[in-house]
């Protein structure tokens, strides 16, 4: 099975856990894809009824609006049923790392206001602590003096041998912008960031820092898809 394969097997075995009527948040990235064309399909079948979407990025607002989900907002709904999105890590306590997509603010808006918050990931998401697998863990910043923000970032792990990198694209190395108009800078740790709750604590605490991609406490169920089949696992 290719890794989409196995995405697209998650993201269907969550789309199981929505009921017609339910308000939705619908998550961003190549597994959260899967789960949105899913809920438009049954929609169309007639399987799933008065269904309300509530995007978690531009992108997954227009992904939605192109199968037909009808969409709302967070300030029309506070409240949402059920939220699924994908992650870039989780760990054994079910913490995630979120945000290599650039969305991590308002996935972190949406699915902390959910009764229900389903991860979907492929078995290749695992690791045995957050920042383990050497891939970047995001922070969005405001961009005023975004070098003086990420500075003190990487001061602030500098035990754990972190380096700050803004994130830019394209060949001139613009700095990405997210759906907010900030920019995110990407930390990379060499060994465990150690104290979760510490960490999330002190870089939110930085007056420059939006909001962070680790997610902890917030996931409900976290489905993975592997080879071997697909397990459900329960906060
Ligand atoms: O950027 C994000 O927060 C995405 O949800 C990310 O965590 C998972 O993206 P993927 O499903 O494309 O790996």
């Amino acid at each position: 099975l290719t890794q989409d394969e196995l995405k697209k097997i998650a993201a269907y075995k969550a789309v199981e856990y929505v009921e017609s009527g339910m308000v939705l948040g619908l998550g961003t990235g190549s597994t959260a894809k899967h789960a949105v064309a899913r809920i438009g399909e049954l929609l169309k079948q007639g399987k799933l009824k008065n269904i309300i979407g509530i995007p978690t990025s531009k992108m997954t607002h227009e992904q939605a609006l192109s199968v037909g989900i009808p969409l709302s907002d967070l300030d029309s709904h506070p409240v949402i049923d059920l939220a699924i999105d994908g992650a870039d890590e989780v760990d054994p306590y079910l913490n995630l790392v979120k945000g290599r997509g650039g969305s991590l603010l308002r996935e972190k808006m949406i699915e902390g206001t959910c009764k229900k918050f389903i991860v979907i990931v492929d078995e290749s998401k695992l690791v045995k602590y957050l920042g383990g697998s050497g891939l970047a863990m995001p922070v969005e910043i405001v961009p005023f003096c975004w070098k003086f923000t990420a500075s003190r970032l990487q001061k602030l792990f500098q035990d754990s041998g972190c380096v700050a990198k803004l994130r830019t694209f394209g060949e001139n190395d613009e700095p990405f912008v997210t759906d907010n108009g900030n920019y995110i800078v990407d930390l990379y740790f060499k060994t465990s960031i150690g104290d979760l709750k510490a960490a999330s604590d002190s870089i939110l605490q930085l007056p420059g820092v939006a909001e962070h991609g680790m997610f902890l406490d917030m996931a409900t169920t976290v489905i993975v898809a592997g080879e071997l089949g697909v397990t459900v696992k329960h906060k």
